[in-house]
């Protein structure tokens, strides 16, 4: 075979064996009673992130902004939102995190400003100014009405209608998120020299908020991965990440298998990697979306997750996770959040941490806590579920269906408050918190979990540590076993003669596993979550949601 050098091995970077954890400010920690999270309670929370041994945080946004969409609506890029802290308290944020050899990842939210920032208070204002290219502005149709029936993600039509300029601009999340123009090359300019100023101040990358919709072409219809979308994620990599010691990870709702890696390829000078979601969106309904699960398909799941393994086995990287800020609780959603929530979650994590790639935690998800269960819609804040809400309302679903989905797949899960102590407001707030606490804080928390040696914590901290330690977690190839066993999620990681065996049972139930005769044999368990096994052999007889981890020997 003819020597390709775009193939040899990529360099290994610190973020490869390194795993991430996500803060969602909001919800992590106050530290002055207002009952909002703010960027000193992240500082006073450090050693616990420590302990836990990630190697970055991702931030969500702590940039000023309105909060319509808490923070993922910005209304100036060089500034801290006043209820999060300063600009001195970030640099100390980024200081002491670096201190615990702790990188600090910043949410770039670019796809679309807040309306209050100034470029478009400018461009609703006049046709004339500069700023008014900086949006995507429509002429009404013939009758007057938007010039589409384009539906806004979070309810309503996304064209609003500025009567200064008689005319229409996109906001495709909602109108108070008005979509930016990447067409425009100064808007473009501006973008690259915010991001450089956040590196100056010493951050370790970005994570790149819908990123895949900065190229869209919108009089053809076309918003995910549109025409320009690489040419403009290589202009930002020649202009802003060439040459840094970073981390990037665009955020991306429509990449498939196929496109992946025209994102993250080596030879593509573009993102080190994408968060995809092809095996969350597996398990809703094709017709009604998030609002309407699919019961849980074991198979299917693991058809996916092992397909992209596949896909970015040689080139790209995979990013690991089941949960964000966006999602439900995974041990919700997955496992069993009450009489195994413990087994459970320590199950779902070994199956996710295990896998090639980058694994990232969600704040909360390292002490197995668990949805929400709202009863009444004005306990919900987000404005997904919300504006989804009225129209739901509108299309004839009753109250207790649509509250039924948003318990089950709502945003909002994923915002209660961080559960620090079983105390009041669970130690999150002096205050009254912005959202009402989980109840089950009373068991479910860190002070209680830390505190026991068999806790969900131990785990996860045993497993960020197992990364680092052995380099087959790293780099070692992806290979699937029992595809079709509905019940078990198995596989194996190999390297130099290296193997490791995962095995999981995904069930409350007691399982008889067939150990293939590939993948039999004898070694250390690196991590259990029932009594230790050593035999990889026969038939094993799984507890309900047992895990195990064998570094066989011999290997
Ligand atoms: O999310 C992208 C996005 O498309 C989500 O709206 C997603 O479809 C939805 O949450 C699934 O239920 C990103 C951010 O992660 C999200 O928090 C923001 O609201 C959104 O972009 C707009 O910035
Ligand atoms: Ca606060």
């Amino acid at each position: 075979m003819l020597h390709n050098p775009k193939l040899d091995k990529p360099a290994t970077k610190w973020w490869h064996a390194a795993t991430g954890y996500q803060i969602y400010p909001r919800s992590f920690c106050d530290s002055n009673g207002d009952g909002v999270g703010d960027i000193p309670g992240i500082i006073s929370k450090l050693d616990h992130l420590k302990d836990l041994g990630i190697g970055f945080i991702w931030l969500s946004p702590v940039y000023a902004s309105p909060m319509a969409d808490n923070g993922y609506d910005i209304s100036d890029y060089r500034a801290i939102a006043p209820e999060f802290g300063t600009l001195d308290d970030f640099d100390r944020l980024v200081a002491e995190a670096k201190a615990r050899g702790i990188g600090i990842v910043m949410d770039l939210v670019v796809n679309h400003s807040s309306s209050a920032h100034a470029w478009f208070q400018a461009a609703r204002a006049s046709r004339e100014v500069a700023e008014h290219d900086y949006y995507v502005w429509r002429d009404p149709a013939r009758d007057g009405g938007p010039p589409s029936d384009l539906k806004a993600c979070f309810g309503g039509s996304a064209w609003t209608f500025v009567p200064e300029v008689g005319q229409y601009y996109l906001g495709y999340f909602s109108p108070e998120q008005p979509d930016l123009n990447w067409r425009n090359p100064a808007l473009r300019r501006e973008i690259y020299n915010m991001m450089n100023w956040w590196f100056d101040r010493g951050i370790a990358g970005f994570r790149m908020d819908v990123i895949s919709l900065i190229g869209k072409d919108v009089d053809a219809g076309v918003f995910e991965e549109g025409p320009y979308l690489h040419e403009y994620l290589q202009e930002m990599h020649r202009e802003t990440l060439a040459g840094r010691d970073i981390v990037t990870v665009g955020e991306s709702w429509s990449v498939s298998r196929d496109t992946a890696l025209l994102f993250c390829g080596r030879d593509r000078a573009e993102l080190d990697m994408v968060f995809q979601f092809n095996h969350i969106v597996e398990g809703w309904d094709p017709l009604h979306g998030k609002w309407k699960p699919k019961p849980f398909d074991l198979v299917r799941f693991k058809r996916v997750l092992d397909a992209w393994q596949a896909t970015l086995a040689d080139d790209g990287w995979n990013s690991l996770f089941l949960s964000n800020h966006d999602l439900p609780r995974q041990v919700s959603k997955y496992a069993d959040d009450g009489t195994y929530r413990v087994q459970s979650a320590k199950m779902l994590a070994t199956v996710v941490h295990l896998m090639k790639g980058t694994p990232f935690i969600y704040q909360g998800e390292e002490i197995g806590m668990t949805n929400a269960a709202f009863t009444r819609i004005d306990q919900f804040r987000d404005v997904e579920t919300l504006g989804n809400y009225a129209d739901a309302i509108a299309q004839g679903i009753t109250p207790d269906e649509f509250i039924a989905g948003a318990n089950a797949n709502g945003r909002d899960n994923a915002r209660t408050p961080m559960q620090w102590s079983g105390g009041g407001q669970a130690g999150f707030t002096d205050g009254t918190p912005w959202i009402e606490v989980n109840p089950n804080h009373s068991e479910i928390n860190v002070k209680a979990d830390r505190a026991d040696p068999d806790g969900v914590f131990a785990h996860y901290r045993r497993l960020v540590e197992l990364r680092r330690e052995h380099p087959v977690i790293v780099h070692g190839r992806y290979v699937p076993f029992a595809e079709d066993d509905p019940a078990v999620f198995a596989y194996a990681r190999e390297m130099d003669g290296t193997k490791l065996a995962v095995i999981a049972n995904f069930t409350g139930a007691e399982v008889e596993f067939e150990v293939p005769e590939a993948q039999s044999g004898r070694g250390t368990c690196l991590l259990a979550n029932y009594a230790a096994r050593d035999s990889l052999d026969g038939t094993l007889s799984l507890a309900p949601y047992e895990a195990v981890a064998v570094l066989m020997a011999g290997s």
